[in-house]
C-alpha cells in the first residue's frame, strides 16, 4: 500500500444489484487492510463547514459516503490530493500520516468512517507544525 498522498487510494467496493436495488460489502480484512475496531458516521453537517483538520499517530480509516456527497483533501507533507466521494460504492483509505479535511458537504451527506483503533484523543495530531515534524 503506498502510502503518498498523490498515490489514489480509492478502493472500489463491490455491489451486488438485482432489481431490488444495490447492496455493497466491507468485509473485514477482505476488502480493508487493517481489521475494524471502531465505525462512526458523520451526517447533519451545516453548510459551509469543514472538519478534519488533523492527521493520526496509529489510526487508519476507510471513508465512504454512504448518502450525498462530501470533499476530502489529503495532505502528506510533501503532496496534496483532493478526493470526491460521491458514491456507496467508492472507499478512501486514509493512512495515519494523511493530513485530512472534509468539506462541501451535501446536505444529504452520510459520511461513513471504519477504523483501526478505538478512539483515542492522544491519538490525534491537530497541529499542523506537529505534524510537519512527526511526519514531515
Ligand atoms: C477523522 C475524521 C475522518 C468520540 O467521542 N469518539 C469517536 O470515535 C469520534 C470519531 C469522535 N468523538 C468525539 C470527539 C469530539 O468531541 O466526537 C466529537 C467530534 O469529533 P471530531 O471533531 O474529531 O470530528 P471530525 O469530523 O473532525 O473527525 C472525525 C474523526 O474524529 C477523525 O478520526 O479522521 O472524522
Amino acid at each position: 500500500m503506498n502510502n503518498n498522498a498523490n498515490e489514489s487510494r480509492i478502493i472500489q467496493l463491490t455491489e451486488f444489484g438485482d432489481e431490488r436495488g444495490l447492496l455493497t460489502v466491507v468485509e473485514g480484512s477482505n476488502t480493508i487492510p487493517f481489521e475494524i475496531k471502531r465505525v462512526f458516521y458523520i451526517y447533519g453537517t451545516a453548510n459551509g463547514v469543514n472538519r478534519g483538520l488533523h492527521a493520526h499517530y496509529k489510526t487508519r480509516q476507510l471513508l465512504v459516503s454512504v448518502s450525498g456527497s462530501c470533499t476530502i483533501s489529503l495532505d502528506d507533507t510533501k503532496r496534496k490530493k483532493e478526493v470526491v466521494l460521491d458514491s456507496p460504492s467508492k472507499a478512501l483509505l486514509l493512512e495515519p500520516n494523511d493530513w485530512h479535511e472534509m468539506y462541501n458537504f451535501t446536505p444529504d451527506c452520510v459520511l461513513l468512517v471504519l477504523a483501526s483503533h478505538l478512539y483515542d484523543s492522544e491519538d490525534y495530531i491537530r497541529d499542523y507544525s506537529k505534524f510537519v515534524e512527526v511526519y514531515g
